[in-house]
């Protein structure tokens, strides 16, 4: 028996990118304790759950949390104070009914989120068991290929590429070790070459290099480049993950690219995305699409879709009902899970078990702004989904999870199985 919650605190904290988010800890009667920080995106979404900012101009440009610390303390601690604290079905239902609004609009997800995973947290040292463990049906054993974001654009770096992420991913590595060393030695071969190129090395915020006034197929050939100079076989043992955003670039309809000076209709996106499969080793294509263009990706993945993983991030938000949506009407093959989209560890793990039930895969996922909190890494290894995008292998926001994954690989030492190439849905055919 897990004893009851006995408190539940939360705090104004920093997060990545210098703005205020929410932090929570939950006590448990036996005084086992747990806490959380909650992450903030920037390409947010427009079906994304709520995050609750105070709007308050005098105070961090109006981006403080007091209102969703208030809403912790005032609401959901009085209604989850004396609840199980393994009871996270039920803690999770509680604050959804109390928040009472389909995007937690009230209460906000991210005073929600915060409550659900400390629970989780302080649950799981009561029991005396590592969060992985905590949360697996059985004995998790599967670390996950990284998918490592090394050149940043899009709304994550102003003046690189219109693309927002160039990512990198360790197929062929025999461990999870080996393929973040493989990663690393990439990121220090393109460091390199952007400087021999006298471009500036400066990061964008997710620790890739953000290297001004690239043309979106000219990042690709410095990563290939990057890749090959590092020593390594471009798709065989690191291919290349993507995620464009498209819905940041898109209105009416058309997808505008600043960089290259043209405007393309979805029928004219999907082609370029054919194109760029043939020239380039790509093993996953995130928001190839935008959110609302159901069309695009529909001939998106009917073109594709045996061949590539398609990852939906916008158009689902962690929702199983857009999941399930997006199943029915064959509109991708995996989606990318953001606890912080949702809301709630449970309709996470719904979300990532709805997706599994269809064939899918899922993309564990960090926030462009981030917190030193590890709980995707411990997410990935409990459910086993092998898939898991957490920024580059730099700025310590992003090597938190990283190096957790290392802790985990070797405290399951011999036990522990790489996800490696094997995870992306392409293998699977
Ligand atoms: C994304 C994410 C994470 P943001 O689009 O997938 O990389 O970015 O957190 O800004 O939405
Ligand atoms: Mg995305």
């Amino acid at each position: 028996m897990t004893s009851n919650i006995a408190s539940v605190r939360a705090r104004e904290i920093l997060d990545s990118r210098a703005n205020p988010t929410i932090t929570v800890e939950v006590a448990l009667e036996s005084g086992a304790g747990g806490a959380t920080a909650v992450p903030s995106g920037a390409s947010t979404g427009a079906l994304e759950a709520v995050e609750l900012r105070d709007g308050d101009a005098k105070r961090y440009r109006g981006k403080g949390v007091l209102k969703a610390i208030a809403n912790v303390h005032d609401t959901i601690a009085p209604k989850v104070v004396g609840m199980p604290g393994d009871a996270q079905r039920k803690v999770d239902q509680a604050m959804i009914d109390l928040d009472g609004t389909p995007d937690k609009g009230r209460l906000g997800a991210n005073a929600i989120l915060g409550v659900s995973v400390a629970v989780a947290r302080a649950a799981a040292a009561e029991a005396g068991k590592p969060l992985y463990r905590y949360l697996a049906d059985g004995e998790p054993t599967l670390l996950p290929l990284p998918l490592l974001n090394i050149l940043n654009g899009g709304k994550h770096a102003e003046g690189s590429t219109d693309f927002q992420e160039f990512m990198i991913a360790p197929v062929g590595a025999p461990t999870f070790a080996e393929g973040l060393r493989w990663s690393v030695e990439v990121y220090h071969a393109l460091e390199r070459i952007l400087h021999e190129g006298g471009r500036p090395t400066t990061l964008g915020d997710e620790g890739g290099f953000a290297p001004p006034g690239l043309a979106n197929d000219g990042a690709m050939d410095l990563v290939v480049q990057a890749i090959t100079a590092a020593g390594y076989a471009p798709g065989d043992q690191i291919a290349i993950a993507l995620d464009p955003a498209t819905s940041e670039l898109e209105s009416n309809g058309k997808y505008e690219l600043t960089r290259e000076g043209s405007t393309l209709t979805a029928d004219e996106l999907v082609d370029l995305w054919a194109d760029w499969c043939r020239r380039y080793p790509i093993a996953s294509l995130e928001d190839g699409m935008a959110e609302e263009d159901w069309d695009g990706w529909r001939s998106l993945n009917a073109r594709l879709g045996d061949r590539m993983q398609l990852v939906g991030d916008d158009i689902f938000v962690t929702n199983v009902e857009r999941i399930r949506e997006g199943i029915r009407q064959e509109a991708a093959n995996s989606v990318l899970i953001k606890l912080n989209q949702i809301g709630t560890l449970t309709e996470t793990l719904d979300a990532i078990a709805e997706a599994s039930r269809a064939g899918w895969t899922s993309v564990i996922s960090h926030r462009s702004g981030e917190t030193e909190d590890t709980t995707i890494a411990d997410l990935v290894v409990a459910t086993g989904a092998g898939l898991i995008k957490t920024g580059a292998p730099a700025r310590g926001e992003r090597t938190a999870k990283y190096n957790r994954l290392l802790a985990i690989e070797a405290e399951l030492g011999d036990r522990a199985r790489y996800a490696g190439g094997s995870a992306l849905v392409q293998s699977r055919a």
